[in-house]
């Protein structure tokens, strides 16, 4: 069997390639969810595997975990094996903030997901559209502009504010 990779990318101090298998060293939570899906109706999964916020704690986000607002201009985009995308927002998930449950799902009701890839898991969440299955990559994103002025360079004009 193939064992499906994940990447954690973006501004992280340590990003790293993972396995379902990796995803095992931190604690393992449970849940069961339901969610609304606009084709095919209600759904019921028991999910297993880490929290997001453990993982990505670990990997070491660009912020200065001592300042609170630094933290809240942070994304977290995840991408599926099928290019199902969808972000969150780092506030989304941290304790001081929404602390949201999510999890990355390595294991979907007694099914391992070694071969598929993680599923993100939020149980906040009424529709399922957003628990992307077969997880290849998320980017952890503090450095997209936000209506900031753009940097002038030379020979350039400065946009102009909008
Ligand atoms: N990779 C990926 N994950 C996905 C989707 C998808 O199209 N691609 N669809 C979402 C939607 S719309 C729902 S409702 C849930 C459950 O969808 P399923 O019944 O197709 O598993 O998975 C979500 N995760
Ligand atoms: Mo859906």
């Amino acid at each position: 069997m193939t064992l499906a990779e994940l990447d954690l990318t973006g501004d992280l101090a340590r990003p790293v390639r993972l396995t379902v298998p990796d995803l095992l060293r931190w604690p393992q939570h449970r849940v069961d969810v339901s969610f609304d899906c606009a084709t095919s109706g209600i759904q019921h999964h028991r999910f297993a595997g880490p929290r997001l916020y453990d993982v990505l704690v670990d990997a070491g986000p660009g912020f200065d975990p001592a300042r609170r607002k630094d933290r809240l201009r942070f994304l977290i985009a995840v991408t599926g094996t099928d290019g199902h995308h969808a972000v969150l927002s780092w506030a989304e998930i941290d304790p001081d903030f929404a602390d949201a449950p999510v999890l990355l799902g390595v294991r979907i009701d007694d099914t391992p997901l070694d071969a598929a890839g993680p599923q993100l898991v939020l149980p906040q969440d009424r529709c399922g559209a957003r628990h992307i299955s077969g997880i290849t990559a998320i980017r952890v994103d503090g450095a997209y502009r936000c209506g900031a002025p753009a940097p002038t360079t030379p020979g350039h004009a400065a946009a102009a504010p909008r």
